[in-house]
């Protein structure tokens, strides 16, 4: 039984829960709601970490849908004021950094992006445990697993508040600084409202050339994406 049970809990190919996953959750909200952002709107830290807990756990790990976290983005929809938001792809790092500098925000500036950033979840029919051992992976598994859907249905509320003019960092390092299959491309570009005015700016790494620009066929793909929903476009290249 032993060794059924661990290979069971062992069969997924990506890294299993975050150690420690409740304690993480519930401290970062009480940071986030006392120390980072005070004057937002009173939140119940003990109520959003309950909340995100019953959206997966004893459910089986492949079948995450976006109705599973309707609960939890609604005591904490992922909205910034108008015209502050900053989307990325391949670029979290200096995205945040740009971000940072401007006084913008992005999905990781709001509670529920900086609750989850950077860990791993999933639980196991029939447990009330977290499954530490293993998590379904992406490619390897499934692609409706709990944390990919929560990035998506995160994105997706995140794209569909955007108001005014909000900025995009895409790596013009890359072959394709935009890439269609990316959360950003499948999810967020579509989801952007009617007038809005997005603006890219295509970084690439110092001392290589650009390997994409705004002229390249990734970017127009974008701008095509962008033209079908009436959504504004500008784009940058060469920033550092
Ligand atoms: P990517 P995407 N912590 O670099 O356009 C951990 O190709 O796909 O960029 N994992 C995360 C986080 C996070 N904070 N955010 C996304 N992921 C996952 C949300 C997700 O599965 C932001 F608003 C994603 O496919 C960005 O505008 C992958 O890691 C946009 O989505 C990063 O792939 C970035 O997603």
């Amino acid at each position: 039984i032993y060794k059924w049970h661990y290979s069971g809990l062992n069969r997924w190919h990506g890294a299993g829960s975050t150690a420690d996953f409740q304690k993480i959750i519930q401290e970062r909200c009480d940071t986030y709601t006392q120390t980072i952002r005070p004057g937002s709107r009173s939140r119940n830290c003990q109520a959003i970490r309950q909340a995100f807990m019953s959206a997966f756990i004893s459910k089986d790990p492949c079948k995450a849908t976006k109705e599973d976290y309707n609960s939890l983005i609604n005591l904490a929809p992922p909205t910034v004021p108008c015209g502050q938001q900053v989307f990325w792809s391949k670029t979290k790092e200096l995205a945040h950094e740009y971000a940072k500098r401007r006084r913008l925000m992005t999905l990781e500036d709001t509670l529920l992006g900086y609750l989850a950033d950077g860990l791993s979840w999933c639980g196991e029919p029939g447990s009330s445990d977290l499954n530490i051992w293993s998590c379904p992976d992406w490619r390897k598994d499934c692609r409706t697993n709990y944390v990919s859907v929560f990035w998506e249905v995160l994105s997706e509320r995140f794209a569909e508040s955007a108001c005014n003019t909000v900025r995009v960092v895409l790596n013009g390092s890359l072959e394709n600084a935009f890439d269609s299959m990316s959360i950003f491309g499948r999810v967020e570009a579509p989801n952007l409202r009617p007038q809005v005015e997005l603006e890219a700016w295509l970084v690439h790494d110092t001392g290589k050339p650009p390997s994409d620009s705004c002229s390249g066929s990734s970017i127009r793909k974008l701008k095509s994406i962008l033209d079908g929903r009436n959504v504004k476009f500008r784009c940058m290249d060469n920033l550092r």
